[in-house]
């Protein structure tokens, strides 16, 4: 079977990987850095409109090897979702993984922002990248700042789902120091050279219910053939068939390198956040060895990066992530307790239930 086959395809994603194949051009992620293609990989390009990470095209036989001993099951948006070190990917996901494991040199002062999707990622990295930039933009309210005219998602870009999606070497030459990256990579996969350095990761968690309501909007947004069913999903969720899930050993995997290791590892809640907001991005900025001497600069921070400024700003409302997504799906409500609107009695009852199981006796609750 020749390398460019797809054999787990269905017809319509072939023709399409065909004719993707016939415009190759390179690509351009995150901070606009140009990607070297690794060379045992095939060549993949942005497509319009569905996020790179959603297709299963450009995959090397490395890959399709693993996959064939990997557990799989349909996925929300992408066909299929892989089981790897225990954590769901879609396909193109997973090599990118494979790939950031195998090449990704950590520094010390890197700094990573950790999330499972939908838990405030966007609003985390808004908050880090005016916080450590703080010196070099110091006006928030001045067009200067670059959050005013681009997404937090670029400026903050994503390791596995942005600098390694097509499974490349990623080149991070234009990176300044500290360096700022967002993963979803559950601890147990992260790459070693991250594990092994002194580098900072800061992790943020939200209350299942509305990260789950999240999700299921978020990816009845990218679906071009109808929309799933909220039980449909609700029961791959609860099952940790999501992506990146099971979202409790996610939780749990950095709930428990926080206790051992708070130097390292700083532990977040969307709900405290948005509760006592100064007091977390205090707690931050400690964190981060960059404290704050005076409280407007704290104001001028959290009034930037807050729902009601990002989502209104015009980049946010019409730009398009490099890989696919437009800005504006990453902005929906921005509230606490969602989830309690669309699930039923039953599913709220079956959400505590899982939630109590996996973290009771870690002294981690939502
Ligand atoms: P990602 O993990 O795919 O990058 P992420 O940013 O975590 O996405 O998820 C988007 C959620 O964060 C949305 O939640 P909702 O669906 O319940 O509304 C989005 O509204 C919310 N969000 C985005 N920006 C902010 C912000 N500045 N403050 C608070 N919540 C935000």
């Amino acid at each position: 079977m020749s390398a460019t086959e797809s054999w787990w395809l269905p017809k319509h994603e072939e023709s399409q990987q065909n004719k993707q194949q016939e415009s190759s051009s390179p690509a351009d992620y995150g901070c606009n850095k140009t990607i070297a293609i690794m060379s045992n990989a095939q060549p993949a390009e942005p497509v319009s409109d569905i996020p790179k990470y959603l297709l299963e095209l450009g995959v090397t036989e490395e890959c399709k090897k693993l996959i064939m001993s990997l557990p799989t099951e349909k996925g929300w948006v992408a066909n299929h979702l892989h089981q790897y070190q225990g954590f769901w990917h879609t396909t193109r996901q997973l090599q990118a993984v494979l790939a950031c494991q195998r090449h990704f040199q950590a520094q010390d002062t890197d700094i990573f922002l950790i999330t499972t999707p939908k838990s405030g990622t966007t609003w985390l990295k808004a908050i880090v990248f005016a916080l450590m930039n703080r010196f070099q933009y110091p006006n928030t309210h001045t067009h200067h700042h670059p959050l005013l005219s681009e997404n937090p998602h670029v400026l903050v870009p994503f390791l596995e789902l942005g600098l390694y999606i097509d499974g490349q070497v990623g080149d991070f030459t234009t990176f300044t120091s500290p360096r700022l990256f967002g993963t979803h990579l559950p601890f147990v996969s992260l790459p070693d050279t991250v594990k092994n350095s002194t580098c900072k990761l800061v992790y943020m968690c939200r209350n299942p219910k509305d990260t789950f309501v999240s999700l299921w909007h978020f990816t009845n947004k990218l679906r071009t053939n109808g929309t799933n069913s909220l039980e449909e999903t609700f029961d791959k969720f609860t099952r940790g068939v999501s992506l990146y899930g099971p979202f409790w050993d996610h939780v749990l995997g950095y709930w428990k390198q926080s206790l051992e290791n708070p130097e390292r590892v700083l532990f977040l809640k969307y709900e405290e956040m948005k509760e006592q907001p100064k007091v977390q991005v205090l707690k931050l900025a400690e964190f981060l060895g960059r404290p704050f001497s005076l409280e407007e600069e704290i104001d001028g921070i959290l009034k930037l990066c807050s729902f009601e400024n990002l989502s209104n700003l015009e980049v946010n409302k019409t730009g398009k992530l490099a890989s696919g997504e437009d800005y504006n799906t990453f902005f929906r409500r921005g509230d606490v307790g969602d989830g309690k609107n669309h699930l039923s009695p039953q599913m709220i009852k079956k959400f505590d239930q899982i939630t109590q199981q996996k973290l009771h006796g870690y002294g981690l609750k939502f």
